[in-house]
């Protein structure tokens, strides 16, 4: 399955793996970049030099290319935007916001530079100042999300601009894979899937709370805020969701989240920690390695592809 994607990155395979905040660290990226995906680090909230570290294990792991996720609204993105330049990073991606600040920065290094957006005007925005190709990411997806889901949004972005687009967002097997081309894509972008790889460093108990999970398992916090994030329900979401409702502050509910991401994923709180997943988590119900994940997945969308 070769197209515009996997030409641009030299990909074996158009998957690739999200840029997740605590859980894209080296281990993860460098496993799916060796399988034939392509890799992501996400930077997160992380200072530049955790990030730069990062970076550098990952490439004693692979001689294959891997890229980073830059969080715009990390306090830190302008740092790990200079370190993508000076590691040689060779594929950036950014997510919760607009990077037109560090294009052409990254342009003029030589770097792939694909923007997660969220509505039609975003990706034309994008496309106009110069990015490589664009993740469409609908709202079915773990994390911090838009308003439209995959369905809706791949197709009226693949229509509004012509560099390539990939999916995003509810895609977690072959079908998914098949339906995303369908609509336009050349590629995907999984993010929940891969949080339960072997190679994933994710506690035990966040990858056990995703397996476990069915389908209207995950809810969405922040909403009234501008600031939603879908996670599975627990304690917390229900607290948080309880004070939303009440009307507390933007300031209020923030304080109550901070930190919860990584005592989720390093400490393994499922209860009073954010379980970051998308919606498709209730069709998880196994941990693989990248490699058995990956062929799996591309067996099963060649063959309805028919490839
Ligand atoms: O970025 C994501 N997903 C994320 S980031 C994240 S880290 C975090 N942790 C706690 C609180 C907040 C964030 C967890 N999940 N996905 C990519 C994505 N980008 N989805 C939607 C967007 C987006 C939204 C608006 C991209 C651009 C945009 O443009 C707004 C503008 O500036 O015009």
């Amino acid at each position: 399955m070769k197209t515009r994607i996997t030409e641009l990155l030299e990909i074996k395979y158009p998957i690739i793996q999200g840029g997740m905040a605590w859980v894209a660290e080296h281990n993860l990226a460098a496993a799916v970049s060796e399988a034939g995906g392509l890799g992501l680090i996400g930077g997160a909230n992380a200072p530049g030099e955790v990030v730069r570290e990062e970076i550098r294990k990952a490439r004693e792991m692979t001689r294959k290319p891997f890229g980073v996720n830059v969080m715009l609204m990390s306090p830190h993105a302008d740092d790990v935007a200079r370190v993508v330049v000076e590691e040689g990073v060779k594929v950036v991606t950014t997510g919760a916001g607009n990077p037109e600040k560090y294009l052409n920065m990254w342009k003029e290094a030589g770097i792939k530079v694909i923007p997660v957006v969220a509505s039609v005007a975003m990706a034309k925005r994008m496309e106009r100042i110069g990015a490589d190709a664009v993740v469409a990411e609908g709202m079915e997806s773990g994390g911090h999300i838009g308003e439209l889901t995959t369905m809706t949004l791949v197709p009226q972005i693949a229509d509004a601009v012509s560099v390539p687009v990939i999916a995003a967002g509810g895609i977690a097997d072959g079908r998914g894979i098949a339906a995303a081309f369908m609509l336009g894509a050349e590629a995907v972008q999984m993010g929940t899937r891969f949080v339960v790889a072997k190679e994933s460093t994710v506690h035990e108990n966040y990858k056990q709370r995703l397996i476990k999970a069915s389908d209207i398992d995950s809810t969405v916090t922040g909403r009234s805020h501008g600031h939603p994030i879908r996670c599975l329900r627990n304690q917390m979401t229900r607290e948080y969701l309880k004070l939303e409702k009440e009307g507390k502050s933007f300031e209020e509910l923030e304080y109550l989240t901070l930190g919860t991401l990584r005592k989720a994923v390093q400490e393994g709180d499922v209860k009073n920690g954010t379980v970051m997943a998308g919606q498709i988590a209730g069709m998880i119900d196994r941990e693989m390695t990248c490699k058995e994940m990956i062929e799996e997945m591309m067996e099963q969308a060649s063959r309805l592809l028919g490839y």
